[in-house]
């Protein structure tokens, strides 16, 4: 479900909760409790929407549907409220672009219409058939009062309209109901489907094993893509609670940046599995290893799924999808960005949730995660631009990045640090918990290597500003260890607002002293790429006084040691076509 926003609550609380099957509805209305009647102007400006991410022109959207590449076509379909800007009334939307950076609104293209989708469409995803033809998985929920899931099929009307404009639902729905083995309230968002080569088609659904907390990606299988069979076990489960909106892919040997078709299989290709984590709201993927004969998943690190788990993103990216892009020959991932104010705020603004900027993986080099980076198309919208090089910062400096207007812009930056001599002693206690480091080590407090990096959307006297940042610690070994953090807690002067830390490790080598940053700052978003895309954290962000021309950027240095920006590039972004508009 989309409901729940950015609410802290107690982990075992959160597990009991899931284990009666409740926690949306007890999150929301922790949410309802928690909103207060007055609304500030500024949290109305119009400033504050985003001005090239992806964004309805109002109401509440969550999950990105679909998404799939056809006859020239990127299609994207939401979840979308069209009624309101809190979760409820869920439809389809549908949108088109041929970059995926400009796009054009069509008429939603699932309702609810069947009896069995009548109460609900939820997340789903596209397959492309042997024939050419798409065939689109969703759950439905198929009566009142109950979150009870079932998984439908629809097919375009007319396959050759490329723009897939309707949808019908074939009289053999559903193709997969809850047995004995299934928890009936937590069993939904079906995968792209694949065949491994050997005809039989796949599809995994997310869930979780009855009666206990153990989330599930459910296997089935079909001939005829119409009779699905449910294995006897999981491709893969663990002890985290429900896994939402899983996805399954095949990617390319180490370091190559091509894709792969989902259904591409070959003993030489690693797999990713992902699993969107309702009680923590992350995207969550292992990398492993895929036998279809066993119809096993195994992660390569055995503690992936539990412990060193690795993120999409570490920031308010959730419900991703991705999927294979023929005419680019890549992989895409599409990821939704909640609000973090409270629901007062969104019913105000009449408008809730964004898209994250398309982003293209790949398996990095060292071949244990995965590379990220903004689709090359959003490249078309930099317009003016400024420079900066050789460019010292001494400890406790920061300097302003001037010539542009930074509240809507894209920076690319190179950094050098001159020595790793004075990084702080890394506590192994927080190896597991970057997050927690970066909320007590935040940007005011000083470092050895580090804090440095990016104010954005500050305002000139500082008073509100969001840090993206490193900071190198050293381990007992005397090994670096690179820590991203995205710091909104004094981004905004609002009351109110859910300001999370959010924080990343970097696997990257910096014994050379050189680490690169980019942020896509746009308005109500600052979405970072640390290291050429090995750790990214969108985080959404209110100011009250940093908005439109008031936004400045920075560059700050709170460790003992000097930073060099070597280069830094900033471009003011231009506005794309959004919803025909
Ligand atoms: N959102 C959808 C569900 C999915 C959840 C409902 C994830 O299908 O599990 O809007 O945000």
């Amino acid at each position: 479900m989309g409901a729940p926003k950015w609410v802290v609550a107690p982990l075992a609380l959160l597990l009991l909760l899931q284990l009666a099957g409740a926690s949306h509805d007890v999150r929301r209305s922790l949410e309802a409790e928690a909103a207060t009647p007055s609304v500030p102007a500024s949290i109305l400006s119009p400033l504050l929407r985003t001005g090239y991410h992806f964004q309805p022109p109002m109401n509440w959207i969550n999950d990105p549907n679909g998404p799939l590449y056809y006859k020239g076509w990127y299609h994207l379909f939401y979840q979308y409220n069209p009624k309101g800007a809190v979760w409820g009334n869920i439809i389809w939307a549908h949108s088109v672009s041929r970059d995926l950076i400009n796009w054009m609104a069509l008429d939603p293209a699932i309702k609810p219409s069947i009896p069995t989708d009548q109460y609900g469409v939820w997340s789903g995803s596209a397959t492309i058939l042997p024939n050419g033809t798409v065939a689109m998985l969703y759950t439905g929920i198929d009566r009142p009062g109950t979150n009870y899931q079932i998984q439908n099929i629809a097919f375009p009307k007319d396959p050759s309209d490329p723009l897939l404009r309707e949808w019908v639902k074939p009289g053999y729905n559903p193709i997969a109901v809850p047995d004995a083995g299934i928890n009936a309230t937590q069993f939904r968002d079906p995968t792209t489907a694949w065949h491994a080569g050997d005809g039989l088609w796949r599809m995994l659904v997310g869930g979780l094993k009855p009666g206990t907390l153990r989330g599930m990606a459910i296997l089935y299988r079909s001939r005829d893509f119409k009779h699905w069979v449910r294995a006897k076990h999981p491709l893969h489960s663990a002890l985290t609670g429900m896994w939402e909106c899983p996805d399954f892919f095949p990617v390319r040997e180490p370091g190559k940046t091509d894709g792969l078709d989902t259904s591409e299989f070959g003993p030489r290709y690693k797999y990713v599995l992902k699993n969107s984590l309702d009680l923590t709201r992350y995207d969550y993927y292992t990398v492993g290893t895929y036998n279809n004969r066993t119809e096993r998943y195994v992660p390569d690190n055995p503690t992936g799924d539990v412990y060193q788990r690795l993120q999409y993103d570490y920031g308010n990216f959730y419900a991703s999808k991705t999927f294979y892009d023929p005419a680019k020959n890549r992989r895409v991932l599409l990821g939704w960005a909640n609000e973090s104010d409270s629901v007062a705020h969104d019913n105000a603004k009449g408008w809730a949730g964004i898209h994250a900027i398309p982003r293209k993986i790949w398996l990095d080099p060292s071949g244990k995660q995965l590379l990220q980076w903004p689709v090359e198309e959003l490249d078309q919208l930099r317009g003016k631009a400024v420079s900066v090089g050789d460019k010292v910062v001494k400890p406790g400096q920061h300097f302003e990045v001037t010539g542009l207007q930074s509240y809507q812009s894209d920076v690319e930056v190179s950094f050098e640090v001159s020595s790793l001599d004075k990084a702080e002693p890394f506590d192994p206690a927080y190896a597991n918990d970057a997050q927690k480091l970066c909320g007590m080590k935040n940007a005011d407090v000083k470092g050895g290597v580090g804090p440095f990096g990016l104010w954005v959307l500050a305002s000139d006297n500082l008073a509100e500003k969001t840090a993206v940042f490193f900071r190198v610690f050293k381990d007992g070994h005397g090994k670096p260890l690179v820590l991203m953090c995205s710091d909104p807690t004094k981004s905004s002067l609002t009351p109110g607002l859910y300001k999370p830390t959010f924080a990343g490790f970097v696997d990257t080598d910096i014994s050379s002293g050189k680490i690169s940053l980019r942020s896509l700052i746009d308005r109500s978003v600052v979405e970072s790429f640390g290291a050429g895309g090995k750790t990214c954290i969108l985080s959404r962000v209110y100011p009250s006084m940093a908005i439109g021309k008031d936004a400045h950027l920075y560059v700050f240095n709170n460790g003992v040691t000097d930073i060099k920006v070597s280069k830094l590039t900033a471009w003011e972004m231009k506005k794309p076509m959004m919803n025909g508009a």
